[in-house]
């Protein structure tokens, strides 16, 4: 592979994700990574970062893990990859068997993907058969919720909220989708610790949606219960109960959205479990095995399932699936990611960080620019008026503060957002907020 250094035609090469190419390309200094280990990274220039998102989103555990790396070797030396259709491999339908225990009661079946993106519309599809299967094929709407981010197939981006992801492609968005309201609003809940009380009313929204459309038309809401990509926003206290008790009084189903906040994050299995709210489908991918091999899934309840067993028991009942779907490597790091997660007690080991992150991060209130503070269980973000003309702007500066300093921040429009992994220390914490207060004030 040569220097990890690329050279200039390799730099041309590569269109990077969600990424600004041309500015990236001139200016990546402190921004090409060399060594993964624990919480921290290493550039090629030989500086430690801190990763306060845990990768993105994803790495909770730290960087190679030693029983997650060993799983994946003793995997390569078994099987490598197993047709996903029509054979079978021992260790994915134990892993769905796991899953399933973690899951909120109810929960059934677990159908394995390669992504959060697939996750979303391999739900979505679920969604839809249900309902046709079960005879009543009008229902057919999704209803998603302004800015959220539901990853970027055409499924995901028809019910996500993110202009920016949607602008694009007005043609080939589903058809019949509608939106609730986000509930971010910095005059009635800006400086909030935790759950705003203020919001609740916004889930009633649902109930005008249903009246516009009429219950008999609508499939499935679809929700982060805590919105990750927008910038960490919190639910109103008793937001998702009320969802909940409006999907079911109209009969539609109701699809939590756990990409960030399945596994660990919430200090719960799922936020399902935290807030108490149990949706009819739980989509998950990232933390499911700490980000070592690409994965996803969808979660859902036993009979959305056993309507969907119909037709002879000789034919496929559900047209759907990757061949990628239950990946030897990925189940393999799943199954160590969850013996990690239980035997090192990393739910309580999360909530016991909650209130150091809180105290951390909201002692930013009052540095120059900050408009918001808001906290997640582990997770958080500092929301930055933005400079005249110039939106994103500010939060980019700060970025590249801290990384002088040490720290890697995730930074989307006038935001930094923090997802730190699951063993950091106290002191951790505090170092990343004090980093962040130096770069607000450096960046100015
Ligand atoms: N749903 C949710 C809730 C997500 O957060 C996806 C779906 C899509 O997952 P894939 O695996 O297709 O990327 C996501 C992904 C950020 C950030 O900085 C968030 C995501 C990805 C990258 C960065 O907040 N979320």
């Amino acid at each position: 592979m040569g220097s990890l250094e690329p050279n200039d035609r390799e730099m041309a090469a590569y269109w990077m994700p969600f990424t600004h190419n041309r500015y990236f390309k001139q200016h990546h200094a402190r921004r090409m990574l060399a060594k993964a280990e624990g919480a921290y990274y290493w550039t090629t220039e030989g500086e430690k970062l801190y990763d306060a998102l845990s990768g993105l989103w994803c790495s909770g555990l730290g960087h190679r893990h030693p029983k997650i790396v060993e799983a994946v070797k003793q995997q390569l030396d078994q099987v490598d990859y197993s047709p996903a259709f029509q054979m079978g491999y021992g260790p994915t339908f134990k892993l769905a068997e796991r899953i399933i225990g973690m899951a909120p009661a109810g929960m059934g079946n677990v159908f394995f993907v390669n992504s959060g993106s697939e996750a979303v519309d391999t739900s979505l599809k679920i969604a839809l058969a249900y309902h046709r299967t079960k005879g009543e094929a009008s229902r057919t709407r999704f209803i998603g919720r302004e800015k959220g981010y539901h990853g970027v197939g055409f499924g995901g981006i028809s019910v996500g909220g993110m202009v920016a992801n949607r602008k694009m492609y007005p043609s080939a968005m589903l058809v019949g989708v509608d939106h609730l309201p986000h509930t971010h609003n910095l005059k009635e809940m800006a400086f909030t610790k935790g759950e705003p009380t203020w919001g609740l009313h916004l889930a009633g929204e649902l109930e005008r949606l249903v009246a516009l459309h009429d219950a008999s038309t609508i499939a499935a809401v679809i929700v982060e219960p805590m919105q990750g990509s927008a910038g960490v926003i919190v639910p109103p206290k008793g937001y998702l109960q009320r969802l909940r008790e409006i999907c079911t009084k109209n009969g539609i189903l109701l699809i939590f959205d756990e990409v960030i906040t399945g596994f660990g994050r919430m200090g719960a299995n799922f936020a399902a479990q935290h807030y108490g709210v149990v949706p009819d489908m739980i989509t998950f991918a990232k933390g499911v095995n700490n980000g070592t091999v690409p994965m996803g899934g969808v979660i859902v309840r036993k009979d959305l399932y056993d309507t969907l067993m119909t037709g002879p028991d000789h034919a496929v009942e559900f047209f759907h699936g990757y061949t990628y779907s239950g990946h030897p490597l990925a189940v393999a790091a799943a199954h160590a990611t969850l013996d990690v997660l239980a035997s090192e007690g990393i739910n309580e080991q999360v909530k016991s960080l909650v209130p150091v992150l809180e105290d951390a991060v909201h002692a930013l209130k009052g540095e120059p620019n900050v408009i918001d503070v808001r906290n997640c269980q582990l997770a958080a973000a500092v929301e930055f008026s933005p400079m005249d003309g110039k939106p994103g702007l500010r939060a980019l500066k700060v970025f590249e503060e801290s990384l002088k300093r040490g720290v890697l921040f995730r930074f989307t429009g006038d935001i930094i957002a923090m997802g730190p992994p699951f063993h950091s220390t106290p002191d951790e914490l505090r170092r990343m907020a004090e980093v962040l207060r130096e770069s607000i004030r450096a960046a100015g």
